[in-house]
């Protein structure tokens, strides 16, 4: 065309071309790209039982003393935990993040032999 009317506009101005990015109704800019979303996922810690083991030598009021001192439960709670470890083999006694759990073990472990007693503490990932 020759000589256009620079007073008529004859196309939209970039700015104002129909669905920009991000300007779709839909919400979508049309941009496959640009819809790649990252998923952050936030990982719980792994967690530990702490169990104590049976065995014929070490004192029943022993292993209640050890439960409400390291772990701190009640007199009435230790007892049944003792009793339960004492008829069944073992019991867990509570479940903790991984270096709790491990202080947990080196303390039953440390006092029991302080003390001369065979007692065993494990810990197991749950
Ligand atoms: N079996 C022991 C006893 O008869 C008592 C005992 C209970 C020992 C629990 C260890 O983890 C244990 N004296």
């Amino acid at each position: 065309m020759q000589n256009p009317n620079p007073f008529v506009r004859r196309s939209l101005p970039l700015s104002h071309t129909p669905f920009q990015m991000s300007e779709k109704p839909d919400g979508t800019d049309g941009d496959a790209s640009l819809l790649t979303k990252t998923k952050t996922r936030t990982q719980r810690p792994p967690m530990y039982k702490v169990m104590l083991l049976n065995d014929d030598y070490t004192p029943m009021e022993f292993v209640v003393h050890i439960l409400e001192r390291f772990f701190g439960l009640n007199h009435a709670q230790a007892f049944e935990i003792m009793l339960t470890v004492h008829k069944k083999g073992l019991a867990v006694v509570g479940v903790f993040s991984f270096e709790v759990a491990e202080t947990k073990v080196t303390q039953v472990m440390d006092f029991s032999r302080r003390h001369q007693h065979p007692l065993q503490c494990t810990m197991e990932k749950e």
